[in-house]
């Protein structure tokens, strides 16, 4: 049996901060998990660090589920985003591990692809609609199936998933968090012009995406949701906070618009009654943040008796570690549905080389034994870790909002 020597917990920061698992095997064999809880990032290096490193010595590499179920039942504390991601970058490292071992990169041990690639969205934004479309049409040039749109709104200084930077969306940007300010009134006239633009200058050959982002209440997102149903869209994702499940229901009874939600969820509980009563159509909880690779697979299969398809929360504070998972996942997954892609900076990129590769539209994790993303430590060491906060949002009163 290959016996766990050693782990250690990497954290580095080439242009934003990632924590990184790295399991060593007396055969010589090591794995990476990704374990990056943004604006978090040092509870999870401390959970793992001082709870789970110490757990992990001597013990068969192999043994993934009974390492997982080790974490988790014995904790006793179960769930939550630091203890699952914690759990995750161990998992997704066994994966590693195990792949290398078999000379095998880890889709075949899910049971080989089921596609030929990953379908993945990219992001086009803009401060006004003619910037965004614009941007969404050099993702069309570029060969992207699916484009997510996130314009400015008019009469607020600054929107979510409006970036500063063309290719890179990145908020979590500052020593404190910053505040921002929120109309939902202001918001919900902005979206369909932008969906109308999007289809006289797109066509309708493209899957159109929207992030919400938790904003609305289930009315609005119902209102929404319907004033889109003209544009067709592939879904409207985090249309209203979710954890109240049933919030969904009333979404659903006012439109045929597709609901995606799940990139802060942490594991199968959460999403238990949207699965079961089809009140979502995508699920969107991902490998780092959702028990790793392992406890993804468990979700998939139940959301594939009830006709709902993954859709990974793909954003740049999810390592390369984490994508390469993702698309192993992905690939081998019968209900797939779509993978979120936002490119890392070169920085990043050469941190964490990797194998996966983008074209037409689609990614593939590459045939190399394990995930195929490997961490060049002595560069990651280079790069200081910086405290970084996401932003706040305030509504124009001065009421503490969702962000
Ligand atoms: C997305 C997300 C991100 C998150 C970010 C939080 O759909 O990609 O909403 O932008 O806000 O990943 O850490
Ligand atoms: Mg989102």
């Amino acid at each position: 049996m290959p016996k766990i020597t050693a782990a250690k917990v990497i954290v580095t920061s080439p242009g934003r901060n990632f924590v990184t698992l790295k399991i060593e095997t007396d055969e010589g064999v090591y794995g990476l998990g990704d374990a990056t809880l943004n604006g978090r990032e040092l509870a999870v290096a401390a959970y793992l660090n001082d709870h789970v490193v110490p757990c992990l010595i001597g013990r068969d590499a192999h043994r993934i589920e009974d390492v997982w179920q080790f974490l988790y039942r014995g904790a006793y504390w179960r769930r939550g985003p630091v203890t699952m991601s914690a759990i995750a970058a161990v998992d997704t490292a066994l994966w590693d591990i195990k792949g290398k071992l078999a000379g095998l990169p880890v889709y075949q041990l899910l049971g080989g692809a089921c596609r030929e690639g990953c379908m993945v969205y990219g992001h086009a934004n803009g401060k006004t609609i003619e910037e965004t479309i614009d941007n969404a049409l050099h993702y069309q040039e570029l060969g992207y199936k699916a484009i997510r749109l996130q314009s400015g709104v008019p009469g607020l200084n600054s929107t979510y998933g409006v970036s500063k930077d063309r290719y890179f969306y990145e908020p979590a940007d500052a020593d404190l968090p910053t505040e921002n300010v929120w109309s939902t009134s202001k918001y919900m006239r902005s979206v369909p012009p932008l969906f109308d633009a999007a289809r006289d200058a797109l066509g309708w050959d493209v899957h159109l995406l929207h992030d919400v982002h938790h904003r609305l209440t289930p009315i609005e997102a119902g209102r929404l949701g319907r004033d889109l149903e003209p544009y067709r869209l592939f879904w409207m994702e985090d249309a209203t906070p979710a954890e109240g499940q049933a919030n969904f229901r009333l979404i659903r009874q006012h439109t045929t618009t597709p609901l995606a939600v799940g990139e802060i969820f942490n594991s199968i509980w959460d999403a238990k009654q949207l699965i079961e009563e089809q009140l979502i159509d995508y699920i969107r909880a991902t490998v780092v943040h959702a028990g790793g690779i392992s406890h993804l697979r468990k979700l998939a299969s139940f959301a594939d008796l009830y006709n709902v398809r993954t859709g990974c929360h793909g954003a740049t504070d999810l390592s390369p570690v984490c994508m390469a998972a993702a698309l192993h996942f992905g690939l081998s997954t019968t209900n797939f549905g779509i993978q979120e892609y936002m490119r890392h900076t070169e920085e990043t990129d050469a941190v964490f080389p990797h194998h996966y590769r983008f074209a037409d539209g689609l990614m593939h994790p590459g045939d190399a034994p394990g995930l195929g993303v490997d961490i060049d430590e002595e560069l990651a060491a280079k790069y200081e870790y910086k405290r970084a906060y996401l932003p706040v949002n305030r509504l124009e009163d001065g009421t503490m909002f969702h962000w």
